[in-house]
C-alpha cells in the first residue's frame, strides 16, 4: 500500500471542493480578524465587532464538516441550513445593533429574526421535498418572507430611523441594506439552480448550487462584517 492510499486528498480542481476549502479558511481568518480587533474598539461597538466574528465562526466551523461531507461525496443540505439558522439571526442582530441609538426596539430585531426563520425553514422544506411542485412552492413562500424583510430594511420603519439618525448610522445602514438586496438575492440563484422547477432554465448557466451559496456566504458573513468593522473605525 503506498501513502496515496492511506491519504486521500480531495479533488481540489472540482469547484464544489475547491470552494469550500477556500470558504473553511476565509471564514477562519476573518474569525480571528473580527476577534482580535476587538480591544480596539469602546464597548459601542464592541458588541457589533463581536457578533460580526461569531457570524464568521459559526460558518467556519460548518464549513469544516460541509467540506468533509461533500468531499466524501455526503450531502450538506442539513448542515448548511443549521449554519443559516444561527448566522442570518445574528445578521438581523447586527442591523439591530447599528440602529439601536437611533431608536430600534427588540420588537423590530425580533420581527426580522422570526421573518428570517420563515424564509430559511420554508426554503429547507423546498430543498428536501419530492413533490413536483414542492421546490417551487415553498421557494416562493421563502421568497415572500425575504421581500418582506427587504422591505422592513429599505422602505418601512427601519429605513426610517436610519434617515432620521443621519450621519455615520444611516451610511452603515444602506451599505448593510445593499447586502440585503444583492448579496442576499445570490441564494435564490443557488436554491433555483440546486431543485426543480419551472426556473430550470438558470441551469444552462452552468453552475452548480453549492459553488452559488459558497460565494454568496463568503460575500455576505465576511463582507457584512467588513462593514459594521468600518462603520466602528470611522467612529471610533
Ligand atoms: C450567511 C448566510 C446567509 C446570509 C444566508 C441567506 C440565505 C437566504 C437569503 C436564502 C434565501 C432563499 C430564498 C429567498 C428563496 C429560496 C430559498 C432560500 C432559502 C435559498
Amino acid at each position: 500500500m503506498t501513502l496515496t492510499n492511506l491519504v486521500t486528498i480531495a479533488d481540489l480542481s472540482d469547484p464544489v471542493n475547491f470552494t469550500f476549502f477556500l470558504g473553511t479558511m476565509a471564514m477562519t481568518a476573518a474569525s480571528a480578524f473580527f476577534f482580535l480587533s476587538l480591544n480596539q474598539f469602546d464597548s459601542k461597538w464592541r458588541t457589533s465587532i463581536l457578533v460580526s466574528g461569531l457570524i464568521t465562526f459559526i460558518a467556519a466551523v460548518h464549513y469544516y464538516y460541509m467540506r468533509e461531507a461533500a468531499t466524501s461525496g455526503g450531502v450538506t443540505t442539513e448542515i448548511r441550513y443549521i449554519d443559516w439558522i444561527l448566522t442570518v439571526p445574528l445578521m438581523c442582530v447586527e442591523f439591530y445593533l447599528i440602529l439601536k441609538a437611533a431608536g430600534a426596539t427588540t420588537k423590530h430585531l425580533s420581527t426580522l429574526i422570526w421573518a428570517s426563520l420563515v424564509m430559511l425553514v420554508t426554503g429547507y422544506f423546498g430543498e428536501v421535498s419530492d413533490t413536483a411542485n414542492g421546490p417551487a412552492l415553498w421557494g416562493l413562500a421563502s421568497g415572500l418572507a425575504y421581500f418582506y424583510i427587504a422591505w422592513l430594511i429599505k422602505f418601512g420603519p427601519l429605513a426610517k430611523l436610519a434617515a432620521a439618525a443621519g450621519g455615520s448610522v444611516e451610511k452603515a445602514h444602506k451599505m448593510l441594506t445593499l447586502f440585503v438586496l444583492i448579496g442576499w438575492a445570490i441564494y435564490p440563484l443557488g436554491y433555483m439552480i440546486g431543485t426543480d422547477g419551472w426556473y430550470d432554465f438558470v441551469d444552462g448557466i452552468g453552475l452548480n448550487m453549492d459553488v452559488v451559496y459558497n460565494i454568496g456566504d463568503a460575500i455576505n458573513k465576511i463582507g457584512f462584517g467588513l462593514v459594521v468593522y468600518a462603520a466602528a473605525v470611522s467612529q471610533k
